[in-house]
């Protein structure tokens, strides 16, 4: 018995110590999340990012993504990713004005005069002082790269060409009173909530429209719920952001966390190209699908947001001028 035991505990001695050396190679699974559904360019991009992560780091980093809202709205998800539940999280830029109020200069309406404008301005000087304003916040998130989110525009159910057609009219804005104040200039009621909430609220009538970019607007299937008129006021150009979480980003080494960025910023450009087609493929069938799209003019939707920019815009005037100078 006594020798049977022994054999037992020297086996599994021997088992343990062939264990070790596999347990300091642990493989950590990284938390991403999107609230965007899988196969959308965001989604996409990230989960490239990861396996890039995952090779380069023989399996010590593999990445789990949680497409589609699953871990919650982009509020939820930003608190849970500064506390490091989520660990990578694709946002759009627009609530992380609420934590870092810096970057709302990229959040005011019409400040890129088109998409090009911005793609230059974020892969520029200007992007990566906005990145590194981030990551330099009390905010608690490492900003690795920027993703496109295209231009957002007006859904509603009755065709608005002007904004006194906005007149009466409640209109979903993401959650920054930044927002909000942009519709009411715009002579709407602008009403905060969550992407996951939109749907039903247009369903109900809670809300009379929305506004956001063709891919949102298809794979959101808010164009199934009668706001079917789509004015192309281009009023938001708010580019999306890539983040980790900074209890994470403290764990990696610094050659991990320059990889991170390295494939971050491969990300960005990856996602572009998928973005580009997701835009042209999204219009195609939200106008098959029976969207009408309005083309409007621009100049007094610019106008009437002028007091939102003077508003929001006053502590950055330089930085707003160096974003304008830019070709
Ligand atoms: C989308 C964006 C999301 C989310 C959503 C919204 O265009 O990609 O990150 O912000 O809009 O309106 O909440």
């Amino acid at each position: 018995m006594t020798f049977r035991r022994n054999l037992l505990a020297t086996a599994a001695l021997a088992t343990l110590s062939l264990a070790l050396p596999f347990a300091a190679l642990a493989q950590t699974t990284l938390k991403a999340a999107d609230v965007h559904p899988p196969g959308y360019p965001t989604v996409v991009a990230t989960e490239n990012m990861g396996k890039k992560l995952e090779a380069a780091t023989n399996g010590k980093y593999k990445m789990q993504m949680y497409p589609g809202s699953v871990l919650g709205d982009e509020k939820t998800m930003i608190e849970q990713t500064q506390i490091g539940a989520i660990n990578v999280l694709r946002t759009s830029l627009g609530p992380v004005g609420a934590v870092v109020p810096d970057v709302n200069v990229f959040n005011m309406p019409f400040v890129f005069r088109d998409e090009a404008h911005m793609r230059a301005v974020i892969d520029g000087p200007i992007g990566q002082e906005i990145l590194d304003k981030i990551s330099a916040s009390p905010a608690r998130m490492v900003a690795l790269a920027w993703m496109d989110g295209g231009s957002r525009s007006l859904y509603t159910k009755k065709p608005v060409r002007t904004p006194a057609d906005l007149k009466g009219q409640k209109v979903r804005m993401m959650g920054n009173p930044l927002f909000v104040d942009t519709m009411n200039a715009l002579g709407g009621n602008g009403i905060a909530m969550g992407y996951g909430e939109v749907y039903s609220a247009l369903q109900t009538g809670v809300i009379d429209g929305a506004e956001n970019n063709p891919p949102s607007m298809l794979t959101s299937n808010h164009y199934t719920t009668g706001a079917k008129y789509y004015a192309q006021t281009n009023h938001l150009i708010i580019p999306e952001l890539l983040v980790m979480s900074k209890v994470t980003w403290d764990k990696l080494t610094p050659a991990e966390q320059a990889l991170a960025k390295k494939f971050g910023r491969e990300a960005q450009m990856e996602q572009r190209v998928l973005w580009d087609k997701s835009v042209t493929d999204s219009t195609a069938k939200l106008k098959a699908a029976g969207v009408e799209f309005i083309a409007v003019d621009q100049k007094p939707f610019f106008d009437a947001t002028a007091p939102v920019r003077a508003k929001y815009g006053a502590p950055y005037a330089e930085l707003m001028g160096r974003i304008a100078a830019v070709k």
